[in-house]
């Protein structure tokens, strides 16, 4: 029944994706409403939460990772276009054919050829090729799932590397080496670490990786905040760790990392060097730090929800107070002030005082100085919502035009 209410893209030959044609074909499972979310890049718009958080971990990474000339050693990109290669997503790292994450059933593909990326590892490769020691990638990220409090089709990532070269790792020793000879790249070897890589650089990457990450969370949570590292696997790092925190009752996952597999290194042209890489869910990092309950409100668009999050100071504590389910009503009004005596504070109590609990927020959204007359006139956007029910139009009107009037009688002003 689910399957059959979908459009059906197999049908069409052709299939348009960011203005590119795409010849579509089984792979093809990618839906319009999924399509609708590219471009929106919800973690560079202004003031959203996820653009609040991604700013707070680039500081961080610009902050402690510097050269000896003080200018930051990572570099970002948060604009990669999400559309990849089944060459980036999978094969640069080194995802066997029959991995499960390669399954129609978890990826958007657009055809057998492209996919919208599952994480932002699928870059990693190519800007180690272009000649990169230390990034960080940021995006959005596509996956089949269900849709429920956590989950949700589409999230943001934030993945970060670091290569390093002999003399970086061993700032201080002419003699310890990064590999060990005679051991090849494709050797399997152990959880501890890979066969090809001296005990003592992996663990002194791992110390790296793992302080960088810890001290990450502590800047983002506090210095109080209760972590573990669990041991896991990712095809493309060995050894591979997930970082978790003990938030609202429960341990919650953060970011998987590890120390990247020797052959990416190799195949990008960058095999004289060791390197760690992480990923890191930014919708996790926001609903923990702003005490968001549910992953759908990040693509709210109602002010109720986006304007607890407009400020100029993006370390500053913002605690989620839930908005009422039931929707907003947006009326405007416009007035010329009285010539003197007059102060919006004035207005919002007079506004507040007639609608009481079902003004939700009043802005002052336009200010007119008429070139003549010097009259001024203020135009307000008041947004109504009840708590408990559906507001009608008709009794939101009547409210605002008591207003109105209200404001005529109290305030001295003429309505335009
Ligand atoms: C990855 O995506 C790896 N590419 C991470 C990585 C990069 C490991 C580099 C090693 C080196 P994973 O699928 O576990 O791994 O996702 C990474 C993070 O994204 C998770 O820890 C979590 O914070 C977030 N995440 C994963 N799935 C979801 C989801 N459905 N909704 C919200 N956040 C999610
Ligand atoms: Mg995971």
């Amino acid at each position: 029944k689910y399957l059959s209410s979908m459009p059906n893209y197999e049908a069409k030959t052709e299939i348009i994706v960011n203005n590119i044609n795409f010849k579509a074909d089984n792979f093809t499972n990618v839906t319009p409403k999924i399509l609708s979310h590219l471009n929106i890049n919800l973690h560079t718009k202004k003031y959203h939460p996820l653009s609040l958080v991604r700013q707070r971990l680039v500081n961080y990474f610009y902050k402690t990772y510097v050269t000896n000339r003080g200018n930051p050693i990572f570099s970002v990109y948060d604009n990669l276009s999400p559309l990849v290669t089944i060459e980036q997503n999978f094969n640069s790292l080194l995802i066997p054919e029959n991995h499960p994450s390669r399954a129609k059933s978890d990826c958007y593909y657009i055809n057998k050829n492209y996919l919208l990326r599952a994480h932002t590892t699928a870059h990693q490769s190519e800007l180690i090729r272009a000649g990169l020691n230390a990034f960080l990638i940021i995006g959005d990220v596509y996956r089949r799932d269900e849709i429920d409090k956590t989950h949700y089709p589409v999230f943001h990532q934030v993945d970060g590397v670091y290569i390093k070269n002999r003399s970086s790792v061993f700032p201080n020793d002419d003699c310890l080496q990064l590999f060990e000879k005679g051991n090849n790249i494709t050797s399997t070897g152990t959880e501890q670490k890979q066969a090809c890589h001296t005990l003592e650089a992996v663990k002194l990457m791992e110390y790296d990786l793992k302080s960088a990450l810890e001290n990450l969370a502590k800047e983002l949570f506090g210095h109080g905040i209760e972590y573990r590292w669990v041991e896991t696997y990712f095809p493309f790092t060995q050894p591979s760790w997930e970082l978790e925190i003990f938030h609202s009752n429960q341990w919650m996952e953060l970011l998987g990392c590890g120390i990247m597999k020797q052959n990416i290194l190799e195949n990008a042209g960058a095999g004289d060097n060791i390197g760690w890489a992480f990923g890191i869910g930014l919708e996790r990092l926001a609903m923990c730090l702003y005490n968001i309950p549910d992953i759908r409100l990040f693509w709210s668009s109602d002010t109720g929800f986006l304007n607890q999050f407009i400020t100029d100071n993006i370390s500053a504590k913002i605690n989620y107070k839930a908005i009422s389910h039931y929707p907003q009503c947006t009326n405007d009004i416009s007035f010329w002030l009285p010539r003197n005596d007059y102060s919006s504070n004035d207005f919002y109590d007079l506004v507040r005082s007639i609608g009481g609990d079902i003004i939700e927020q009043v802005s002052l959204v336009d200010e007119f100085c008429h070139p003549k007359s010097g009259r001024i006139s203020h135009c307000y956007r008041i947004v109504y919502r009840h708590m408990e029910k559906t507001l009608t139009q008709d009794e939101v009107n009547k409210i605002h035009k008591d207003i109105e009037k209200a404001a005529i009688d109290q305030l001295n002003v003429t309505i335009r």
